[in-house]
């Protein structure tokens, strides 16, 4: 096996974690340096120098769409533990729930923090992360709020559906308005009204503020359920074409927003957010003026350290990359 790496990388050195079934690839090291500024900026050096890395980690043969990729840095600021840059298959992300949850996993196998809370910078703003006790870890997520309420959209095959537009980290529209059942055996329609959603968003022209894009798709069910162990249950379409398996950090984040918005979720109350697969993250909210913060709890789980190995023989040695592939479009910020 021949090791072929770009003269300026180290080893690279990476951990897979998951969370409440959603995987985190996290670089720990042998990344490139893409200096010591602030990590909106950082994040542009990598996108435009370095996105083999992010090919090579994520896409396939390596990883696939449902994989998120997490390259640790040294912060920009001395009370930060490190910076965090998220990525998948088709781009950069601006924060990811699920993936900071699984960092917190990744520096605690390490052995790079104890029980007890610490700052991470993502390109999104910092967040505030802890370990417990017990393992589970928290952050506390970058400011989150309702946009829009009361969107109406026109689906081809599903007729009207009504949601909102919503930023925790990442944009979203949430919905309840879907009739669909909330359950894996139904994957291929939830996938396909998710899908459907997405391109009404585009034809209509519907952003998020400054005309972010929509990535993010939340079909909601409040219940009532069987299991008394949660509230909620959702589904959520992420951006490369995949089903979140977690109940999605930011998501939960911007539904916690809505429910706030509505008046329908008090600060500092518990919401139990229960993903397609049936994980579970714990939410509240402190108020934030016109915004609130949203403090996400889970539990991520270490699978693997690896090495990344790549030979010149290989054609897909940086990963396959697909057309759906818009790196050079998505900014990594609200
Ligand atoms: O947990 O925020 C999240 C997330 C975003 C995309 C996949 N998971």
């Amino acid at each position: 096996m021949n090791l072929h790496l770009p003269d300026d990388i180290a080893p690279l050195e990476y951990i897979d974690s998951h969370t409440g079934g959603e995987p985190t690839r996290t670089v720990i090291a042998g990344g490139p340096d893409l200096g010591s500024g602030p990590l909106i900026e950082r994040v542009e050096i990598f996108r435009h120098h370095h996105d083999w890395l992010r090919t090579a980690l994520v896409t396939e043969p390596r990883g696939s769409e449902v994989m998120v990729g997490a390259l640790l840095l040294p912060p920009s600021k001395p009370d930060a533990i490190a910076g965090v840059i998220y990525f998948d298959n088709i781009g950069y992300l601006g924060m990811c729930g699920h993936g900071t949850i699984g960092v917190v996993a990744t520096l605690d196998f390490l052995g790079k923090i104890s029980v007890g809370t610490y700052l991470l910078e993502t390109p999104a703003g910092d967040v505030q992360i802890e370990l417990w006790e017990d393992g589970r870890a928290s952050f506390r997520n970058v400011p989150s709020y309702r946009y829009q309420t009361g969107v109406t959209l026109r689906t081809k095959s599903f007729g009207e559906v009504v949601g909102d537009i919503a930023y925790g980290g990442n944009w979203f529209f949430i919905t309840a308005d879907h009739r669909q059942e909330i359950r894996l055996a139904n994957l291929p329609q939830l996938t396909a009204i998710s899908q459907e959603i997405k391109q009404a968003l585009a034809a209509e022209g519907i952003t998020g503020q400054q005309g972010r894009q929509i990535e993010h798709i939340q079909l909601v069910n409040d219940g009532p359920f069987d299991r008394g162990d949660f509230d909620s249950q959702n589904f959520i379409l992420c951006p490369g074409g995949e089903y979140d398996r977690s109940p999605c950090g930011t998501g939960t984040s911007a539904r916690l927003a809505c429910l706030a918005a509505e008046g329908w979720l008090q600060p500092e109350q518990t919401w139990r957010q229960a993903s397609l697969i049936g994980s579970i993250f714990e939410g509240s909210y402190e108020a934030a003026g016109e915004r609130i913060i949203p403090t996400i709890t889970g539990n991520a789980y270490v699978t693997a350290r690896s090495q990344l190995l790549t030979s010149p023989s290989d054609p897909y040695t940086y990963g396959i990359r697909t057309s759906t592939d818009h790196r050079h479009e998505r900014p990594a910020c609200e």
